[in-house]
């Protein structure tokens, strides 16, 4: 299988680890991939244009991070994604939820770094901002139900407070979610996010 990836991509870092977890990260060869770059070939696999995609071996293609991570976990019998009842419900959720602060801190870095100094909007980014606070506000009590094996949605979590910590310490997230925090502080020391800390290319 052959995953179009980047080092900074925390959709990227979901799939890596969620491999890593499941033994399958050897199965992936890693094809690097600027997403952002106009002339890039990545449409011509991704019509969305986005990283991760993943390209099966026999010529299917799977986007986006939710639908690969699925896979990878059907592939390895169901490990990281219960199949079927309440948890598997509070998995997706947590998933959904992790996913959601990254697409909120996603926004929030384009409209600071990729946006000329007169398209950027202060409102847009409040916005963004406030979700990205509700929701982590919204993770603070859930880690509390985290007291077993790995699942998806934590490393969804964990790849989400990654991302926080690589491109906005200023926004000191801990603050005030000392559950988090601490949960955080045990986990990121799981090898699967050792081996995908995000880091910008040389
Ligand atoms: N919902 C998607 C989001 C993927 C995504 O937005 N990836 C970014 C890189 S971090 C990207 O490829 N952006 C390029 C673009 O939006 O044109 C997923 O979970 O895979």
């Amino acid at each position: 299988m052959r995953l179009r990836y980047s080092t900074t991509s925390p959709y990227v870092r979901k799939v890596t680890s969620t491999a890593h977890e499941l033994g399958l990260l050897d199965k992936l060869e890693l094809v690097p991939t600027n997403a952002w770059d106009p002339a890039s070939d990545l449409p011509e696999d991704n019509p969305l244009g986005k990283i991760p995609t993943l390209l099966l071996d026999d010529g299917e293609v799977l986007y986006d991070s939710p639908v690969i991570c699925a896979y990878l976990d059907a592939l390895a019998g169901d490990r990281l994604l219960p199949g079927a009842g309440p948890e598997r419900w509070r998995v997706l959720r947590n998933e959904a939820l992790g996913d959601g602060v990254l697409d909120a801190a996603v926004l929030v870095f384009l409209e600071r770094n990729r946006r000329g100094e007169g398209e950027r909007s202060a409102w847009w980014e409040q916005l963004q901002l406030d979700t990205l606070a509700r929701s982590l506000d919204a993770m603070e009590p859930l880690v509390a139900g985290f007291a077993g094996d790995v699942d998806l949605g934590q490393l969804t979590f964990g790849c989400a407070l990654g991302y926080l910590d690589f491109r906005f310490p200023e926004l000191h997230w801990r603050e005030g979610r000392p559950a988090l925090d601490r949960w955080y502080e045990g986990f990121v020391d799981r090898p699967s996010l050792q081996a995908t800390m995000p880091r910008d290319p040389a």
